[in-house]
Order: C-alpha cells, then sequence, then structure tokens
C-alpha cells in the first residue's frame, strides 16, 4: 500500500474535499490519498504574502506526515509554496503542482499556456516557468481575474473555459496547464472545448509522485534537501525546532 499526503495549502475546506475526491480519482486502488489543509494558514492564496504565510502550516503537515509514515507529498497550489523546505524534511518524494503540470505539458506538445486566477499572479506562473526550466515552451499565463474562492461558482467554470480556448489561439499552444487548485476539476471540460489536452496538476502530480513511490526513489538526502541542521526557533515558530 503506498500512501500519498495531498497539502491544499490554503485552509479552503470545500477546496480541499475537491483536491482529495480528483487525486483519487487517478490514484491506484492500492494507493490511499489522505488530503488535507493546515490548521493554520490563509484561506486562499493569491499573492506573495498570502504564500510566504501558507508555507509555516504546509511544513506542520509534511512533520507530521513524516511521523506517520507517509510515503509521497503533493504540494497542491499553483505556487508550489515551500516545496524546497518541504524536501529538506520528507523523506519521500515532494511535487508540486505547477512543477508536475508543467512537465507533464511538455512532454504532450511543444509549447503551452498557462491560465490562472488573479493577474497578480502572472509573474508567480513565469517564476516558475523559468525555475523549472520551461520558460522557452511557456508560450503565455492568463489571467481570469476570478479569486480563487470564487472558482466554485458555476460561471466561473465558464469563464476560465472561454480563456483557456483564447489562450490557445492566441499562443498557438498545444496544451493548456490550469493554474490553479480550484480548477482541478474543470480540466475535462477544458479538454473539450480547446481540443488540446489540458493538465491539472493536482491529478498529474499525484500520479507522478505515485510513480516514484513505486519506482522506490525518494529525495536525495546527500547535499540540499538534507534534514536541515537543528536549532532554536523562537516566538510563534517555536514548535517548529527540529
Ligand atoms: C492558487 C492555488 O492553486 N490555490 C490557491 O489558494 N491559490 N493558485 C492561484 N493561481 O491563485
Amino acid at each position: 500500500m503506498t500512501h500519498l499526503k495531498v497539502i491544499n495549502p490554503n485552509t479552503a475546506l470545500a477546496m480541499t474535499a475537491s483536491i482529495g475526491r480528483c487525486a483519487r480519482a487517478v490514484a491506484c486502488p492500492s494507493t490511499v490519498v489522505t488530503a488535507v489543509s493546515p490548521s493554520m494558514g490563509p484561506e486562499s492564496i493569491e499573492s506573495h504574502y498570502d504564500e510566504a504565510l501558507a508555507v509555516p502550516g504546509v511544513l506542520a503537515e509534511i512533520a507530521a506526515g513524516e511521523r506517520e509514515g507517509v510515503d509521497g507529498y503533493v504540494i497542491a497550489c499553483f505556487g508550489d509554496p515551500g516545496l524546497d523546505a518541504a524536501r529538506e524534511l520528507a523523506a519521500g518524494p515532494v511535487v508540486g503542482i505547477a512543477e508536475a503540470a508543467m512537465h507533464a505539458a511538455t512532454l504532450l506538445g511543444r509549447g503551452f499556456s498557462v491560465v490562472t486566477t488573479l493577474s497578480r499572479t502572472v509573474g508567480r506562473a513565469w517564476d516558475l516557468a523559468h525555475r523549472y526550466g520551461f520558460a522557452a515552451a511557456c508560450r503565455g499565463v492568463h489571467a481570469c481575474d476570478i479569486p480563487v474562492l470564487d472558482l466554485e461558482d458555476p460561471a466561473a467554470r465558464k469563464t476560465v473555459t472561454e480563456l483557456c480556448v483564447a489562450a490557445v489561439e492566441r499562443d498557438g499552444s498545444d496544451a493548456v496547464v490550469l493554474g490553479c487548485a480550484g480548477m482541478a476539476d474543470f480540466a475535462a471540460e477544458v479538454s473539450e472545448e480547446t481540443g488540446v489536452p489540458v493538465i491539472d496538476g493536482v491529478t498529474a502530480a499525484t500520479k507522478l509522485v505515485e510513480s516514484l513511490v513505486t519506482l522506490g526513489l525518494r529525495t536525495g538526502k546527500r547535499g540540499e534537501y538534507a534534514l536541515p541542521r537543528p536549532k532554536r526557533y523562537s516566538g510563534l515558530l517555536r514548535d517548529f525546532t527540529i
């Protein structure tokens, strides 16, 4: 049995439930998927401030997962908050949804478009495309200007779908990457309307982590991703002392 922990770094529990359903829909029958939100943090992540303050909650969930013997983790927010720090804490693989979706997109076509939430998140998506080595394949990042928690509204699905169709046309893309975990259940519909593969990072990261665990591959612990050196943490962060 493989135990995967899918961490929604925001505290919106309805979104966590939807993320869990999407991950379970693609996981093998022998894989147990636990979907969680941290006990502290922002209710949605759509700024650098939100992202920075989401990271302690994500790391607390990774630390708890290590005590529970979790085999691998998905960080289910498109900014991939705390990814490197999570890898330092975890023995098993940790994959972010932006990272997984961009990797998958480049296996399916030459160029992809990202459709994200607010305009202010466009820069972060580009930062990640550069970081992961996919800046040349990323043909455009487009914002629907719908806040994360409003994606549940049925009208949002239509707006996102229309933007994806326009993005494929404008960018000449071969694939679309959905830029928010709140769009996880949009992929089939958007794919039908655009006629191109549409990658939701939650499902892509779930299958990627599951594959790495099946292959017996774990996070490299020799250097940068070794457990952090023990030291005191003070104030609100005192419980983060290793
Ligand atoms: C996200 C996401 O995936 N979860 C969240 O709270 N914010 N991404 C985004 N582009 O706004």
